[in-house]
């Protein structure tokens, strides 16, 4: 990353840290970091990508670009950090204590999530892969419903987010043959805004971020807000909570800056809010 790059919670003092995160242009860009495990979650990535989806708002970034460091962008569960008796473990417990919340809170966040799938993004990887509002791919990368060839369930909101995106007989057939889909396959079926080759993907992903950071990024937040909650609401609910949501972005100084540069021909500058 750049020099204004900031590690997140290294593992020992002298160790690469397992997220790097950056701030540049109102974007907080942030790169799970643990190539030689293709990015598996550890104990240490996952306080570190939490730290760093609470930290971006803090900044006053405006968009935050994830990505994976190396030939993969995360390989879910590290599985070799289960300890010798993984089947000892209450992996549901590690569900309610770190992949839940850490999921919620990305989901959640008050800005555009722009995900950079650069390899291979296999179990809860993908999940958090479809998680963003924007995802790109490179050409070369792949999506893998992992769980089920460890005797597992889909998990981190892979229940919740594929059927939603590729419907019920997609989703059910993802998780259960667990075949890696490829990122056009990916793309024709909902999963991918946009597939790149492979050296066009960052670049295209910084300047996707960093066009949606400059634009009215507090109507962004309730926009998402809108969608995240359509899942559960009736149709007349729906309206009730876009009334709700229009009337809050109609008080921002950006939609008055939007309106009057329309009425004025130039172009609008927003600052999100
Ligand atoms: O509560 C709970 O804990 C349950 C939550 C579960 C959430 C989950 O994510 S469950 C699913 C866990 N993930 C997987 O099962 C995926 C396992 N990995 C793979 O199937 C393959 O590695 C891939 C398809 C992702 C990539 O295959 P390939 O051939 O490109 O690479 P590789 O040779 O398999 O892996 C490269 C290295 O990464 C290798 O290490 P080595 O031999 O070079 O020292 C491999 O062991 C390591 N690695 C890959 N995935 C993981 C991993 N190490 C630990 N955990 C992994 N998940």
């Amino acid at each position: 990353m750049t020099d204004a790059a900031t590690a997140t919670a290294p593992t020992t003092a002298s160790a690469e840290p397992t997220v790097r995160y950056a701030l540049a242009d109102g974007v907080a860009t942030v790169e799970l970091n643990r190539p030689a495990v293709l990015n598996a979650f550890d104990d240490a990535m996952f306080d570190a990508l939490a730290a760093a989806i609470e930290r971006a708002p803090r900044d006053g970034a405006r968009a935050l670009l994830l990505t994976g460091a190396g030939r993969a962008f995360c390989a879910g569960q590290d599985l070799a950090a289960l300890g010798d008796d993984p089947s000892a473990q209450d992996f549901g417990e590690l569900l309610r204590r770190r992949y839940n919340p850490l999921l919620l809170s990305l989901r959640a966040l008050p800005m555009p999530v722009v995900v950079a799938v650069n390899g291979v993004a296999a179990g809860a990887g993908m999940s958090l892969a479809l998680a963003g509002d924007i995802v790109l791919a490179a050409r070369s990368a792949s999506f893998l419903q992992a769980f089920t060839k460890i005797g597992l369930i889909p998990d981190s909101g892979s229940t919740w987010l594929l059927p939603r995106l590729v419907g019920e007989m997609r989703a059910r057939a993802l998780a259960m043959l667990a075949e890696k889909l490829g990122a056009e396959d990916a793309q024709r079926w909902g999963l991918v805004w946009e597939v790149l080759d492979d050296d066009a993907l960052m670049p295209r992903a910084r300047a996707l971020a960093t066009s949606l950071a400059a634009r009215p990024t507090a109507a962004f937040a309730m926009t998402k807000r809108a969608f995240d909650a359509s899942a559960g609401n009736g149709l007349a609910e729906q309206l009730a909570l876009e009334a709700d949501l229009q009337s809050a972005a109609g008080r921002t100084d950006d939609c008055r800056e939007g309106i009057d540069a329309f009425r004025t021909r130039r172009a609008p500058v927003f600052h999100g809010r």
